[in-house]
This record gives structure tokens, C-alpha cells and sequence, in this order.
């Protein structure tokens, strides 16, 4: 969650990520596809408004959960440093930060402050635990081979429209792309790592994801006769497949 008055653009590992300029409205994005292994970079370019003195502060908190369970968060503190040169970003890249870097002022938080963050708080919370914080802008992200059958134009095309039947290439990256089978493995692991209450709801929360309706009966009965118990992250990544080579959701999502 990230907030600033008057605006910021959050940098992690150099690439934009979010930017906000309503310092009452909190802001979050959701980090797991953008951390790497090691070390990660956090950048946030800051800026106050108006040409007179007036308040200014950031404040950014991170909620991480680590693939041990462990639980971490990272927050604007006094381990944070601060240089007066606004790095130059072109095209959501990160330029570089001039020296010299110097310690960050924690100033008291004003009232109207904290009540922006404590208000915004719980919802953007419970968003990140339900994973429906929105996505990063494709834009931002590196354009992949999924991407560009997909129909992602090239920066220097002008397009106004794209179309809306499936082309032979789409159908056979889809099918046997890497990008997709690595994000559909991915969730199986996700998921089957996941303690569910009954073997159902972990049925349920996959058509709901994926197709916004529950299961019909005879989904259900399919899907359960699949799965063992707990089901494995190779089941659960062949039904989340199932489930996106379906009409339903190809064409219907
Ligand atoms: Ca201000």
C-alpha cells in the first residue's frame, strides 16, 4: 500500500509499477509476480505540490509472505534513504538515482493523514488476501510471446481496434505456449499448497475465479473424481487448464 502527498511513481526493480497522485487514496499493487529471488530494489519517486511550504511525506508498506509461511513487511522507516534528483524513468524504466543518498526525515503523521491510510487499510488488505488487487498495466510488463499473439501491438503501431476471432497463432500458443503452461503450473502449486476445508471448496474456488459461477453438479462430480485427496498441484494445474480451454472462458471472459 503507497501513498503520497503529493504524488508518487513506486519503481520495483527498476520497472514502473503504480503511480498516484491523491494522497487520500491509498494505493496498492499486488508484488509476487515482480519480486525476484535475492535482492529487490523499491524506488519511489515523490513529489510535493503547490509553490509555497506545504506538508509533504510518503508512506508505503509491503505485506510479504514467504514461500516458508514466514510473514514479512517492509515499510517506510528510518532504514529508508532519500536524493533531491528525480531520477529520469523513461518509458516506465527506472533512470538513474543520482548521490548523494541521504537518511529519510520521519515527520509525525497530520491527522488527515492517517485517517487517508487507516480508512483505505482494511480494504486493501483484504484485497491482497483475496488476490483481487488489480493487475499491473500490461504495458508495464515485458512483452512475451503470449503477449504478442495475443495481439499486444508494438509501441510504434497505431491500432485502433483488435480483432475478436481467435487466429491459428493464439490457438497454438494457448495450447502449447510456455508462458501460459508455466502460469497455469504455478497456480496448481498455488493452490494445492493451500489448506482447504473440504476438497469442494477448493473445486468451488476455481470456478469462481475462473469463470465468476460455481460449479455445476456434474462438474463438481468430474472434478472431485480427479482429484485425489489433497489434490496435487499437477491436478490442479490440469483442471485450471481444462477449465481455460473452455469456450466458457476463452470466448464468455
Ligand atoms: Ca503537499
Amino acid at each position: 500500500m503507497v501513498t503520497c502527498d503529493n504524488s508518487f511513481i513506486l519503481y520495483v526493480n527498476g520497472r514502473e509499477v503504480l503511480r498516484g497522485d491523491d494522497w487520500a487514496k491509498p494505493q496498492a499493487v499486488a508484488l509476487h509476480t515482480l519480486l525476484k529471488k535475492g535482492d529487490n530494489d523499491f524506488v519511489i519517486a515523490a513529489t510535493n505540490a503547490g509553490n509555497s511550504p506545504n506538508p509533504a511525506a510518503l508512506f508505503f508498506e509491503a505485506r510479504l509472505v514467504l514461500q516458508d509461511g514466514t510473514e514479512m513487511t517492509i515499510a517506510s522507516d528510518e532504514s529508508w534513504q532519500f536524493s533531491a534528483k528525480l531520477p529520469a524513468g523513461r518509458e516506465g524504466r527506472l533512470g538513474a538515482v543520482g548521490d548523494p543518498w541521504q537518511p529519510v526525515t520521519i515527520v509525525p503523521a497530520l491527522n488527515v493523514w492517517a485517517s487517508a491510510v487507516e480508512s483505505a487499510a482494511p480494504q486493501l488488505l483484504a484485497q491482497a488476501v483475496s488476490g483481487n488487487i488489480p493487475m499491473v498495466r500490461a504495458s508495464l510488463l515485458k512483452n512475451d510471446f503470449l503477449m504478442k499473439s495475443l495481439g499486444r501491438p508494438m509501441r510504434e503501431q497505431i491500432v485502433s481496434m483488435r480483432p475478436s476471432e481467435l487466429t491459428t497463432l493464439e490457438a497454438i500458443d494457448l495450447y502449447n505456449g510456455k508462458s501460459l503452461a508455466d502460469a497455469i503450473s504455478r497456480g496448481g502449486e498455488n493452490l494445492s499448497s493451500r489448506t482447504w476445508e473440504h476438497p469442494d471448496d477448493l473445486i468451488r474456488y476455481i470456478y469462481r475465479f475462473a469463470l465468476s459461477r460455481d460449479p455445476l453438479e456434474n462438474e463438481l462430480a468430474t472434478v472431485r473424481d480427479y482429484f485425489s485427496t489433497p489434490a496435487t498441484a499437477t491436478e490442479v494445474a490440469d483442471v485450471l487448464w481444462a477449465i481455460m480451454m473452455t469456450p466458457d472462458f476463452m470466448i464468455v471472459r
